[in-house]
């Protein structure tokens, strides 16, 4: 792509529709190796009957914050926070895939964070904060991976704003005023 913005959405934080959010269970994707090529990406189940919002979402890339509940064995695990959460920026993929033509509509979270060990079977909650781009097919991968990379660019800036930061998690008074709490409160069951 040639000329793309730094930046998604006003200083002032998300605009409606935003944040939206949905939750789930990590599952497996199509295999295809994307953590071979540096950019692994947990998948969600899309399932219109406990996220109604996803059906009528135009397909595309859109970036905000993720949740994980870790198990306390897992290196990453963050077992003296204030929430059994952990709680990360993230870019994410919601579409048909053209560059693959998949036929099946899929979500997949690429979490911006360095992991030391896998996470399916873990429970994600997401929190869409903006979209990005459309989803569109590449004459080659290293376009696609070269525009996911801009993504997590797009995404990270974005997201490093106060009004995207979530409020009450800072330290050091680098706290941000976003509502986060919904991903971080310990589930009813
Ligand atoms: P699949 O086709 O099964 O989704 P991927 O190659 O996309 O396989 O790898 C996804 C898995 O990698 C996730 O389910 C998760 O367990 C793990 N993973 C490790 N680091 C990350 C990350 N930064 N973001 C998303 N998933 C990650
Ligand atoms: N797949 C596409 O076919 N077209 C896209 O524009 C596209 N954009 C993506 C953006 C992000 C941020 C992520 C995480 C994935 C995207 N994908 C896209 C999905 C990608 O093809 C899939 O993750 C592959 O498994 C990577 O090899
Ligand atoms: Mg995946």
């Amino acid at each position: 792509m040639s000329t793309r913005p730094p930046l998604i959405g006003p200083p002032t934080g998300p605009e409606p529709p935003y944040p939206l959010l949905m939750e789930g269970t990590v599952i497996s994707g199509f295999g295809r190796g994307s953590k071979e090529l540096g950019i692994p990406t947990a998948n969600l189940p899309v399932d219109a009957s406990l996220t109604p919002w996803i059906a009528s979402i135009p397909s595309g890339v859109y970036f905000g914050w993720a949740s994980l509940l870790l198990p306390a064995a897992h290196p990453d695990a963050a077992p003296f926070a204030p929430s059994p959460y952990s709680l990360f920026p993230m870019v994410m993929s919601i579409g048909y895939n053209p560059f693959y033509k998949n036929t099946v509509r899929s979500a997949e979270v690429h979490i911006l964070h360095k992991f030391a060990a896998d996470f399916y079977g873990v429970p994600m909650r997401l929190l869409l904060a903006g979209f990005i781009r459309e989803e569109l097919d590449y004459a080659g991968l290293e376009a696609l991976i070269a525009d996911i990379n801009f993504d997590c660019d797009v995404a990270r800036a974005s997201l490093a704003r106060p009004a995207w930061q979530p409020k009450g998690l800072g330290d050091q008074g680098n706290d941000g005023t976003l509502d986060c709490s919904w991903l971080i409160r310990p589930s009813e069951e």
